[in-house]
């Protein structure tokens, strides 16, 4: 895997990062002394034992040194932060992972170079050697010294947060450029998950306990008569609270509103028992316009089916006593799938507007 196969954005990041294998300073010490035991089948046909060993060391050489770096290239062919699309680059800033993310691509690199140059000189030291147990020092002198530099930049305790940086990263959707992207947002159990599953090929968790929805799942709603195609995004669930105060989880949600979504649906449960005010409800919908800026959001009073009349039109008037507009409002049941594509094709058709 070249670095250049990372630059095109077009193709998935984080599926690709799925493949990446982190490996730890002891794994690759062991694969490389196990290697470094193995006998070298020789090619020559010399008779000339200086010449014989010479061969043996020198390919030892170039044989443990491909090990070494074997096991480094995929995360030394890792794109920088700064080569990231947003949306991944804000998920490492917002749990404060650029830097340690960059720090250890950057040190497989320096691993590569230096390790190169140890390799040139006891090759060359090897070269003007005639003497068998010269060039036998020289070489378990290059393992030392090669494992060594591995040793000292890859720590366990840096490898492990990597492991988890990679992992986190990979678990994320692809970006997909030249889709629609609809962010659905919310509080917890709201209905999100239930919306996706219902007009999407998603299966996300759905479940009467609050916080299922851990990571940002994405589906696709397709109509293929019309030739649109919409991905929909699952996020989890936002608490009344900034987002300075917000954990690992809620920071999914805030990247994909803040660089995945071209437009948002907000859902509101209207009803009275539901643990949630709407009051609390509509201060989350501010910190939500806030991280879209200038993009377009929706707002859906859900679970129509549940609520009375009264519950529904409290809600929307303390919506719109906000400032918010009727047209931005729909009712819809995710459960009974009522107003669910409606919306989706009124938000499809005014994307489209404002497009073009
Ligand atoms: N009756 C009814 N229940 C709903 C509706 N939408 C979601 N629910 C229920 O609300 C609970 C939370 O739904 P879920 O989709 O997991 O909410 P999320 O946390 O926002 O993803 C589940 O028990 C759903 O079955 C709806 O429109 N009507
Ligand atoms: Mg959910």
């Amino acid at each position: 895997m070249s670095i250049n196969s990372w630059s095109g954005m077009s193709e998935c990041f984080s599926r690709k990062l799925r493949h990446v294998k982190i490996h730890y300073f002891e794994e690759i010490r062991s694969s490389v002394l196990e290697l470094f035991k193995e006998r070298i089948p020789l090619s020559s046909r010399t008779r000339v034992r200086e010449k014989i060993y010479r061969e043996i060391y020198t390919r030892k050489i170039d044989r443990s040194y491909d090990k070494l770096i074997s096991m480094i290239r995929e995360c030394a062919s890792l794109p920088l932060s700064h080569e990231l699309h947003m949306f991944y680059k804000e998920l490492l800033r917002l749990y404060s992972l650029e830097d340690v993310y960059n720090e250890m691509i950057l040190r497989c690199r320096n691993i590569i170079s230096i390790t190169r140059d140890i390799r040139d000189k006891y090759k060359s030291l090897i070269k003007n050697s005639s003497n068998k147990e010269e060039m036998k020092r020289y070489v378990r002198e290059f393992i030392g010294r090669i494992l060594s530099v591995a040793k000292r930049k890859l720590r366990d305790k840096d490898v492990d947060i990597f492991k988890k940086i990679i992992r986190e990263l990979s678990s994320m959707p692809c970006f997909e450029e030249d889709v629609m992207k609809i962010v659905l947002t919310g509080m917890p159990q709201v209905g999100k998950s239930t919306f996706i599953s219902k007009i999407s090929n998603a299966q996300p968790e759905i479940s009467v306990y609050p916080f299922t929805t851990k990571k940002i799942i994405a589906g696709h709603f397709i109509d293929e008569k019309k030739g649109i195609r919409i991905m929909l995004l699952d996020t989890p669930g936002l608490l009344d609270r900034s987002v300075e105060e917000m954990n690992e989880i809620e920071l999914k949600a805030v990247a994909a509103l803040k660089h995945m979504a071209d437009v948002a649906i907000f859902l509101i449960d209207p009803r009275r028992e539901f643990y949630y005010t709407i009051d609390q409800q509509l201060k989350v919908l501010d910190t939500v316009k806030n991280l879209l800026g200038e993009k377009k959001f929706f707002i859906a009073i859900n679970k129509i089916d549940i609520s009375s009349e009264e519950e529904i039109a409290e809600a929307e008037k303390k919506i719109i006593d906000l400032g918010y507009s009727k047209e931005m409002i729909y009712k819809i049941s995710a459960a009974k799938n009522i107003g669910l594509t409606e919306l989706i094709y009124n938000i499809y058709d005014i994307f489209l507007k404002t497009k073009t």
